[in-house]
């Protein structure tokens, strides 16, 4: 086992994976920028270090810097949490020729998932189910065309090096489709610097349901179960939750079985999610994510499985702890997003909080990385802390949700909690009649 982790980010993931190291007996390095000080990851952990300037490139994606924070402290693993460097192939490399492991998948895996095209026809292989669409990238307007009156209009044009939406038009007649292919071209060049795209069936009213998947790198490995995150407004997630609405039993083991199988084959290791759009009954692989996600926490309340801690096991040698049939799902839960944001315009709102009280009892986590009187940074994503809810079944998960938003106080901020308030109340949200586009739709609607 590690001696000492490294946590490369910052907020409330960089205390969730502090708290795992502390029950493995394992000392932990924050590390932080100058805007970031005071933060609680900081406060808490064994030992600090300042890397930088507050944005991002010069602190929590700053490579050499974290190497350097490395060096000073001895530490022999880094965890990256999600987002800043989680995904970067290059980085989980860099680390591994300087004998301190990644927490994480190899450099390998992450990079055959980044390419969106190399990623679809890794699933395609494994057996798992994918978008009808283009075999890999389209380079003509000419051969764009010849695919959509294939498969049929609408179709969708995605950014190769592309994920989180953008890049991507859709093209509803042939008379749409040139200018469709030329913006996402220059939208995707624009983001990642790579204009390759390519095609796909466009499915018009899916679900996002992911299932994660959990490996040893040895050939062990195991589904967790879905997570429904198709309450989402411009590609970010708002309320997660698991079991989802939309799925039996059958089909969740159906497609359960076959991710899990083809992790195996690949001998993946570490925690994994995998993307599907799920419409009419039928589930399409649409992206592989290499890294621990924002919602986890509803899927270690389902299956009671601590997944930073067996992040942190495998990392370390060890072999997968359960066997698929160990696994067993226990009633539903939901996750909340708690920004620091307008609940209507989500327009960001840092600054201090001046008074923070969070929400208890049975069933009710919550994660978060800020206390009564820290001042939220400007530089940063807005989400402050997450509410999990726990319950036998929806009905009582729901129950407690609405009783835990009712006892979630913050100020000094704005907060998303009211409109978490509304959601709930809603009837569609109540009987787990939404899709991806109905957030916005509602949204929409309201003064
Ligand atoms: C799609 C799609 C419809 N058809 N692909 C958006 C982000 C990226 N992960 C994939 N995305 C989509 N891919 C096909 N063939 C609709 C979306 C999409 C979406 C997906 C998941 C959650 C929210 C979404 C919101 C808008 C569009």
């Amino acid at each position: 086992m590690f001696d000492k982790v490294l946590i490369a980010n910052r907020g409330e993931i960089a205390l969730r994976i502090q708290r795992a190291c502390k029950e493995l007996g394992i000392a932990t390095v924050a590390v932080h920028s100058t805007a970031d000080a005071d933060a609680m990851h900081v406060r808490l952990a064994d030992e600090s270090v300042c890397i930088g300037s507050p944005p991002a490139s010069d602190s929590y994606l700053n490579i050499p810097r974290l190497l350097a924070a490395c060096e000073i402290t001895g530490a022999d693993a880094v965890h990256p949490g999600y987002g800043f460097l989680s995904e970067n192939a290059r980085f989980a490399e860099i680390l591994e020729e300087h004998s301190i492991t990644f927490i994480g998948p190899t450099s390998e895996h992450i990079r055959i998932m980044g390419d969106k095209i190399t990623a679809k026809e890794t699933a395609k292989k494994l057996g798992i189910p994918v978008v009808p669409g283009s075999d890999g990238e389209v380079t003509s307007e000419a051969q764009a065309l010849k695919i959509a009156k294939e498969m049929g209009f609408p179709v969708l044009i995605k950014a190769t090096a592309g994920g989180g939406g953008r890049g991507m038009k859709v093209a509803h007649t042939a008379a749409d489709l040139g200018l469709a292919l030329s913006t996402a071209r220059s939208e995707a060049k624009a983001a990642f610097g790579n204009d390759s795209v390519y095609v796909e069936k466009y499915l018009q009213k899916p679900r996002h349901i992911e299932i994660q998947v959990f490996g040893d790198g040895k050939g062990n490995a195991v589904h967790l179960g879905e997570r429904d995150c198709s309450l989402q407004r411009r590609h970010q997630k708002i309320l997660e939750e698991s079991p989802s609405p939309a799925l039996n039993a059958a089909s969740r083991q159906k497609i359960g079985e076959v991710v899990a199988n083809a992790m195996r084959k690949i001998k993946y290791r570490g925690a994994g999610t995998v993307e599907f759009l799920f419409e009419d009954g039928e589930f399409y692989f649409i992206e592989m994510n290499t890294r621990l996600q924002v919602e986890h926490p509803v899927t270690e309340a389902v299956t009671g499985i601590d997944l930073v801690l067996e992040q942190i096991r495998v990392a370390s040698g060890g072999n997968l702890a359960f066997k698929q049939e160990d696994i067993t799902f226990s009633g539903h839960a939901i996750e909340c997003r708690i920004n620091a944001e307008n609940p209507r315009t989500f327009r960001p709102s840092p600054g201090q909080i001046t008074y923070w009280h969070p929400p208890g009892g049975l069933g009710v986590r919550v994660d978060s990385g800020v206390y009564q009187g820290y001042r939220i940074p400007p530089f940063y994503d807005s989400l402050i802390g997450k509410l999990i809810v726990h319950g036998k079944n929806r009905n009582e998960c729901l129950m407690r949700l609405r009783r835990a938003l009712s006892e979630f106080v913050i100020d000094g901020i704005e907060t998303t909690i009211p409109l978490f308030n509304e959601l709930i109340r809603q009837p569609d949200i109540a009987n787990g009649l939404y899709d991806i586009h109905w957030l916005e739709k509602y949204l929409g609607k309201q003064p």
